[in-house]
C-alpha cells in the first residue's frame, strides 16, 4: 500500500470547507488587528501557525487542495491532448492500413479480420470469404464523439450503412460479437438520435439501429436450446453449426441483457430481452446455496463443467450487467440478483484488497491469482457505493502495474510472481477504467496521476509507428502485431474521460462492458428504483459543484455533506430510531455486511460477536 497523506484521506469538499475556514479565520484576525491598527504578537502567530501545522501537515505542501484545482485542471488539460494523440495514432493507422477489416496489426502495418478468432483460441472454423466488419471502426464510433469529432462519427456511420453486412459466412463467438458489434451500433445510434443531435449534416436515418437489428435476429437461434442458455458460437449467414460446442462461459450467456434489451426497446421487438434474460435467469438458477457461480457450463445439461470461479475471466461482466441492467431497465429483479452475487464475492473470494478464486460448492479458495481482467471491480464497486473497497483494490491492482510498466495477463498472488505463460498485456482497459470511475468519485488528484501513469507507460511500451502494439511479454516488453479493438472502444475512452469528463455533464449514461455509451432513460424503466428517488440522488463533483451531471450520478457515493458511504449490503433498521422487538426488524452493516440483531433493550446492533 502507498502511504496516503492525510488530505488523502479527507474528501476534497470536506478539505475545501476546512481549508476555506481556516484561511477565513486568518483573515478575520488580519482585518480585526488592522482596524484596531496594533501588531499582532509574533509569538502568537507563530503559535497559531504551529496549531496549524500540527492538525494539517501538510498545508503548505504544494500539492494541497488550494493548489490542487488549477494544477488538476492544467494538468487534466495536457492529458486529454495526449490522450487525444493517441486516440488518433491508432485510428489514422487502423483506416490506413486495416480498415475495412477488422483489427490492425500494427508492426507488419497490416490487418486481421478478428472477429471469427475472437474467443477461438484454437482457431477452429475460420471463414474462408469472411473479409471483415470493420470492427475498429464500429468499436470507435462513441469514443469518436467522445472526443468531440461528430464530422468523422458521421462520415463512419454513413459508411457502416453502406457497406456493412452480416449476411456472412462467418462463426463468430455470440458474447464478443454481442458486446462489440451490436453493443457499438446499438449506442452509436443512440447517440446520433439524442436530443442533443450531435451530428452535423443530418444525414441519419436510424441506418445504425437497421444494422443492429439484422444482427439481432441473427444472434437469436443461439438461444434455441432446452435450456434457454445461449451457444456460445454462431455462424452469421447459416446459425448454429452441425455439431456446435455445447460449452459457454458464465459470462458469455449471462451478459447480453445490456445490448438485446436496448435493442428490443428500441425495435419494440420483446424477444432480444426475453432471450436474455431468459438465459440470465437459468443461469442465476444453477447458482451454489452460497450464491456462487461456476465459470464454464454446457448448455444442453444445465449443468456446470468448471465448478471454481473468481472475479475474473470468463464470469467478469456478468455480475457488471446484473447491476447495470438494474441502472437501465430499473428492474428489482436485477439488483436481488445482484446483491446477492456481489455479498457472496465480498465473502468468498475477497481476501483484503485482492480476489482469489473459490469453488461455488464449498466457497474453499482454490486459485490465489490476479487477473487484469479482475481490474475493472473497483469501477464497478464505485457505481455500487464501496468506495473504500474500491479504492484498496485499484492502489494494488495499479502497485501490480507499476512493477511491471504494465498489466500482466495473471500474476500469481501466493507466490508473488507471474504465471509462467500468461504473462501478455494486451492493452486491456480495465484498470484505466477503475480510475475513471474513482476519479469520478473522489476527484482526488491521486487517480490524474495513475491515469499519467497509465498514459506514459502506453506510449513507452506499445506506441509503434504503426499504431499500438500488445505485449507479449511484460518481462521483456516484447511486443505482439495486434491492436485491439477495444483499445479504442475502451482504454483511450476511458483514459480520455478520466481527463476530460465534458461528454457526461448533464447526461446518465451506463457504460457496457466494452466501454459503449448507452443512455439512462426513464422510458426504459419497469417502475423507478429507489435509487431514483429524488433525496437519494448523488451528485457527479464536477467543477460546477451542485449540477446533476453525468453518468456519475447513478453512483451511491457520497457526494455532498448529507450523504455517507454505503455498501451494497446496507440494509437499514426498520425504525429509524432503530427500535425493536425482533432481530427481523434489524438490518444489514454496512461495514461488515453482518445482520444486526435486536437486544434486550430493544435496540438493534450487532451485538453478537460471531
Ligand atoms: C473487453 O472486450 C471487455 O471489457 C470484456 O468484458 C472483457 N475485457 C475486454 C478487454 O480487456
Amino acid at each position: 500500500m502507498a502511504n496516503l497523506s492525510l488530505l488523502d484521506k479527507i474528501p476534497n469538499n470536506h478539505l475545501n470547507k476546512i481549508k476555506k475556514f481556516s484561511y477565513s479565520l486568518i483573515e478575520s484576525f488580519q482585518i480585526e488587528h488592522t482596524k484596531q491598527k496594533t501588531m499582532l504578537p509574533r509569538e502568537f502567530i507563530v503559535a497559531w501557525m504551529l496549531v496549524f501545522l500540527v492538525i494539517f501537515p501538510n498545508i503548505f505542501n504544494p500539492c494541497t487542495c488550494q493548489l490542487e484545482p488549477r494544477w488538476a485542471a492544467k494538468k487534466r488539460h495536457v492529458m486529454r491532448e495526449k490522450v487525444r494523440k493517441m486516440f488518433y495514432h491508432a485510428y489514422d493507422n487502423y483506416m490506413t492500413h486495416a480498415f475495412p477489416h477488422d483489427e490492425l496489426k500494427p508492426l507488419t502495418k497490416s490487418f486481421t479480420d478478428s472477429l471469427s478468432e475472437l474467443g477461438n483460441l484454437r482457431l477452429e472454423h475460420l471463414p474462408q470469404d469472411y473479409n471483415g466488419s470493420a470492427l475498429t471502426l464500429i468499436e470507435s464510433l462513441s469514443s469518436l464523439l467522445i472526443m468531440g469529432n461528430s464530422t468523422e462519427f458521421e462520415r463512419a456511420v454513413l459508411w457502416l450503412s453502406q457497406n456493412i453486412t452480416f449476411n456472412v459466412d462467418a462463426r463468430v463467438n455470440l458474447f464478443e460479437c454481442n458486446i462489440r458489434v451490436l453493443g457499438g451500433l446499438v449506442s452509436a445510434h443512440m447517440l446520433a438520435t439524442d436530443s442533443t443531435n450531435r451530428l452535423v449534416h443530418g444525414a441519419y436515418k436510424n441506418q445504425l439501429l437497421i444494422l443492429a437489428e439484422d444482427l439481432g435476429k441473427r444472434f437469436l437461434p443461439a438461444f434455441n436450446t432446452p435450456t434457454g442458455l445461449p451457444y456460445a458460437w454462431i455462424n452469421l449467414k447459416y446459425g448454429v453449426m452441425v455439431d456446435e460446442t455445447t460449452e459457454t462461459s458464465t459470462s458469455g450467456c449471462g451478459s447480453l441483457i445490456l445490448e438485446m434489451g436496448a435493442l428490443s426497446q428500441l425495435t419494440g421487438d420483446p424477444t432480444y430481452e426475453y432471450v436474455a434474460i431468459r438465459a440470465l435467469r437459468k443461469l442465476w438458477s444453477m447458482r451454489s446455496s452460497l450464491n456462487l457461480l461456476g465459470t464454464t457450463l454446457d448448455v444442453v445439461t444445465g449443468d456446470w463443467i468448471e465448478y471454481s470461479a473468481g472475479i475474473g475471466a470468463g464470469v467478469d461482466s456478468f455480475y457488471e450487467y446484473l447491476f447495470k441492467a438494474h441502472i437501465l431497465f430499473g428492474k428489482e429483479e436485477f439488483w436481488r440478483m445482484f446483491h446477492s452475487a456481489y455479498l457472496a464475492v465480498q465473502k468468498y473470494f475477497r481476501h483484503g484488497p485482492w480476489y482469489h478464486e473459490a469453488d461455488m460448492r464449498t466457497g474453499r479458495a482454490t486459485y490465489w491469482q490476479l487477473t487484469s481482467l479482475q481490474a475493472f471491480w473497483p469501477g464497478l464497486q464505485v457505481l455500487v457505493g464501496d468506495i473504500a473497497a474500491a479504492n484498496s483494490s485499484h492502489r494494488e491492482f495499479f502497485h501490480v502495474w507499476e512493477k511491471f510498466g504494465v498489466l500482466p495477463e495473471r500474476y500469481l498472488l501466493d507466490h508473488q510472481m507471474l504465471h509462467p505463460t500468461e504473462k501478455y498485456y494486451p492493452l486491456r482497459p480495465e484498470l484505466a477504467e477503475s480510475t475513471f470511475y474513482l476519479y469520478q468519485a473522489t476527484k482526488d488528484s491521486w487517480y490524474l496521476k495513475v491515469g499519467e501513469s497509465i498514459v506514459n507507460s502506453l506510449n513507452l511500451y506499445t506506441k509503434v509507428e504503426g499504431g499500438f502494439a500488445s505485449v507479449r511479454d511484460v518481462t521483456t516488453m516484447q511486443l505482439e502485431d495486434h491492436q485491439h479493438s477495444f483499445f479504442l472502444a475502451e482504454t483511450c475512452k476511458y483514459l480520455y474521460l478520466l481527463f476530460d469528463d465534458s461528454f457526461l455533464v448533464d447526461r446518465n449514461y451506463i457504460f457496457t462492458t466494452e466501454g459503449h455509451p448507452l443512455p439512462v432513460l426513464r422510458d426504459w424503466h419497469d417502475r423507478l428504483p429507489e435509487s431514483y428517488i429524488s433525496t437519494n440522488w448523488s451528485f457527479a463533483q464536477s467543477e460546477k459543484q451542485g449540477r446533476r451531471s453525468s453518468a456519475m450520478s447513478l453512483q451511491v457515493c457520497p457526494a455532498n455533506d448529507n450523504q455517507q458511504v454505503e455498501s451494497a449490503c446496507h440494509i437499514t433498521d426498520a425504525r429509524a430510531d432503530h427500535r425493536c422487538f425482533t432481530d427481523e426488524e434489524c438490518g444489514v452493516d454496512s461495514t461488515t455486511c453482518r445482520r444486526r440483531s435486536c437486544s434486550m433493550a430493544g435496540y438493534c446492533g450487532l451485538w453478537l460477536l460471531v
